[in-house]
């Protein structure tokens, strides 16, 4: 049987002018069964990416550029990357229109609800009174805080639990939910950490990181191998 592939988006690293990616991305997917393949910053391919990929994950990385949510950033936002918001920007649209799946992770879920008309908090600690740290120090393959998973939610009917521990590195977050999305899960202090969209065949995403955490964690390795499923 022919292998599943899926697209990567890449990652950039500013100092070596360089794309780059981190091995978990890749090795969960083939884990699974899928041929992942990183994606390149090419605006001019989009069409072709579509008929080469039969899925795309949206990874982390830069902080999305606040003007995506029609705001001025704050002095914690983070580093932008305007490659990375344009080349996702179009592969979005391009697999939203075209009812192809998707996966996003961390920035991915920030990304997914920005693109479907929602916002983010620039910085958590310092625009939100938060109760937990979301952003652990390492090893980042250990369970940091929980979510509550949402009753009748498709993460609710794959891994049929409401409370899930997992990791966490991140300092923005949904704040304004987009309305084209629903909520599947929530961290003890509020935030959204995990939303799909209902009008679509598979678009979901979560804010903790799966890639650090598959190999030991089985619910995160299910969570994938149901992304996977899904692009077949
Ligand atoms: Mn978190």
């Amino acid at each position: 049987m022919k292998k599943t592939v899926i697209g990567v988006t890449p990652l950039f690293d500013d100092e070596r002018n360089s794309i780059w990616m981190i091995p978990g991305y890749m090795d969960m997917l083939t884990s699974c069964g899928a041929l992942p393949i990183i994606l390149p910053f090419d605006n001019g391919s989009i069409n072709e990416m579509l008929e080469i990929c039969s899925g795309f994950l949206f990874t982390g990385g830069h902080d999305l550029a606040p003007a995506l949510y029609s705001e001025e950033p704050i002095v914690q936002c983070g580093k932008v990357c305007p490659k990375k918001d344009n080349i996702e920007r179009q592969i979005f649209e391009a697999a939203y229109t075209n009812d192809i799946p998707v996966f996003g992770i961390c920035r991915g879920i920030q990304f997914i609800n920005v693109m479907l008309g929602g916002t983010l908090y620039q910085d958590i600690p310092t625009q939100m009174d938060i109760s937990i740290s979301h952003k652990m120090i390492p090893p980042y393959d250990r369970k940091w805080h929980n979510v509550n998973i949402i009753n009748n939610t498709p993460l609710y009917n794959l891994l049929k639990t409401d409370l899930l521990a997992v990791n966490s590195y991140h300092h923005q977050g949904i704040k304004s939910l987009s309305q084209k999305v629903l909520p599947m899960a929530y961290s003890e202090d509020g935030l959204v950490e995990a939303i799909y969209c209902p009008d679509k065949k598979y678009i979901w995403a979560v804010q903790w990181h799966p890639e650090l955490s598959w190999k030991n964690d089985k619910a995160q390795y299910r969570i994938i191998e149901n992304f996977v499923e899904h692009c077949k």
